[in-house]
């Protein structure tokens, strides 16, 4: 398919990325009768996430009916957690039924966006120099995209092979191998148990011991999806009831009290899972559950039954040619290390390859020097016609970021179609709204269980959590459900060269 919308001219709209974010832009935006815009992504195909996330084992832990667009359901379904190649395909699916491929610029890896004031546009260039002008500008980046790898002495010189969970190497089989894994986070405990399956030797290198729950592993039966395909109200009540038992989740995370209750069950879970009692006290975490993430698997802690599994707590030393010592001096000999090590989550890591100049040239990292801050976690003062999704504090713990990013696209419509009711050319948030909302979302994150004392990529290296929504998701949509037009200043092109000198801007090109 051939990218259309691409006729030298300068789009109402630029949205980066083509995960669920930037693909439920595009759609609403078209809902709205908007469609001057362009998708910018860096790779050649759609997906985000589920496009880079192929390792084995790779599922969400948010139920499918409910990790998928409320308008478009999906009865086929074939359990309730769905694997990345599932969810990759319904993202597809999206994708030809609203043709969004006609909108996409294909391998554009966005390397800076700057805010021409004079104009009232964004020039967003990449790498090779091409460039974009939109009016406004959404961020659908995602926070979780840029791996992070560990900085640990001699990996360098490991003649083995290395990957990271997100750039899994499909071409080195593993069968038969001496694997070491390090990290215990969302993604390894998915990979764990099926590299182990294959693997002749795995060692998993535990720093922070993770809670596990159990997961619901069924299959939807054949009746219960023709029931979702020709009954679409019991698939929408089916979806709210998931949506419901999710949100009921959030308790345990306001009220570390109620999360001590909780760890109980998971405590319960590592004795039906572990038969070793050394290792089910290897394998139980010392900080309160929630603190990091909870994760689901019904076969990550079994996996540790297996001979040829290790659980190694002593943390790693360094790596040689072909092994990893760890400080009380073992050496594991290994052929392949994989890096469950997460990611930059801190939008100042990751921006660092993308530089964001907003009004009077400010940078986007200079603006957030302290950290990450957004009104609604949305707009950002001194960046006019800037949007983001799944922006700072809008995050979850317990149920689907989508229904965050739907209140979002819906909130960022209203802004653009105020914009063209009052007829300006620039909307941009008010820092005194921004600072008073921010001081808000820290207060009331204050009592939370992720303030509870354990370090989570939540939270920056001051203890500051910038990543997620202190309350209910459906606070957050009562929130964005209309804008507070008073928290805004509405600009035309002309009010502001009469409130600014006449600066001289670089000359806009846009390439096709
Ligand atoms: O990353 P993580 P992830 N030496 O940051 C360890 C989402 N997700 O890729 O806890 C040794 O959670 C680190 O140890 P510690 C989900 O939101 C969703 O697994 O910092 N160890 C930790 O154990 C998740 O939260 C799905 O002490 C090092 C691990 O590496 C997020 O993605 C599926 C280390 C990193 O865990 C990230 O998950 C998968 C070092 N130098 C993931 N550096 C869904 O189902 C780090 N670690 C939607």
């Amino acid at each position: 398919m051939t990218f259309k919308s691409s006729d030298n001219k300068a789009y109402d709209v630029a949205i980066i990325g083509t995960g669920f974010s930037g693909l439920c832009m595009a759609i609403k935006l078209l809902e709205a009768g908007i469609d001057s815009f362009v998708i910018l992504e860096k790779k050649d195909e759609v997906g985000g996430t589920w496009r880079e996330n192929t390792y084995p084992g790779a599922a969400c832990d948010v139920q499918s009916h409910l990790y998928s667009f409320s308008f478009e359901g999906n009865p086929e379904w074939s359990k309730v957690f769905s694997g990345w190649k599932e969810i990759q395909a319904y993202i597809i699916g999206c994708v030809e039924k609203y043709n969004l491929r006609d909108y996409i610029k294909f391998n554009f890896e966005v390397q800076s966006s700057e805010f021409i004031e004079r104009e009232g546009q964004w020039l967003i260039s990449d790498s090779s120099g091409d460039q974009v002008t939109a009016q406004s500008f959404v961020m659908g980046t995602g926070p979780l995209h840029v791996p992070a790898k560990p900085n640990i002495p001699g990996l360098a010189s490991f003649k083995g092979r290395v990957f990271h969970s997100a750039e899994w190497d499909h071409s080195f089989s593993l069968s038969g191998k001496r694997v070491a894994s390090i990290g215990t986070g969302g993604s390894a405990i998915q990979y764990v148990p099926e590299v182990a399956k294959i693997a002749d030797q795995l060692f998993v290198y535990q720093r922070t011991a993770a809670w596990v729950m159990p997961r619901n592993e069924r299959s939807y039966s054949s009746i219960e999806k023709w029931v979702f395909r020709n009954v679409s109200p019991v698939r929408k009540l089916y979806r709210s009831m998931l949506y419901w038992f999710n949100e009921s989740r959030l308790l345990p995370m306001l009220n570390p009290k109620i999360a001590a209750g909780v760890s109980k069950l998971a405590k319960l879970h590592i004795k039906k899972s572990v038969k070793d009692p050394a290792l089910r006290k290897k394998l139980t975490p010392n900080y309160t559950i929630g603190c990091k993430r909870i994760l689901i698997s019904n076969q990550y802690y079994p996996a540790f039954n297996r001979s040829n599994v290790d659980l190694i707590t002593e943390g790693i030393q360094s790596v040689g040619e072909n092994h990893i010592t760890t400080i009380d001096g073992q050496k594991r000999e290994v052929d392949a290390i994989i890096l469950g090590t997460g990611f930059h989550a801190d939008p100042r890591s990751y921006l660092k390859y993308f530089k964001i100049t907003g009004k009077d040239g400010v940078n986007l990292l200079d603006h957030w020097k302290a950290g990450p801050e957004a009104y609604l976690g949305t707009t950002v003062s001194g960046f006019p016609n800037m949007f983001q999704l799944v922006g700072p504090n809008t995050g979850l713990g317990h149920n689907s970021i989508i229904f965050m990013i739907e209140s979002q696209v819906h909130y960022i419509v209203k802004c653009l179609k105020e914009m063209k009711r009052r007829n300006v050319q620039t909307v941009e948030v008010k820092q005194e709204k921004q600072t008073a909302f921010n001081a808000w979302v820290q207060d009331n994150l204050k009592d939370t269980v992720w303030a509870s004392g354990c370090a989570s990529w939540y939270l920056q290296s001051d203890g500051k959590n910038f990543s997620l929504w202190p309350g209910s998701t459906w606070g957050y949509r009562l929130k964005t459900r209309n804008i507070k037009l008073d928290h805004y200043r509405w600009q035309s092109l002309s009010d502001i060269s009469q409130s600014s000198p006449v600066v001289e801007s670089p000359k806009l090109a846009c390439v096709d």
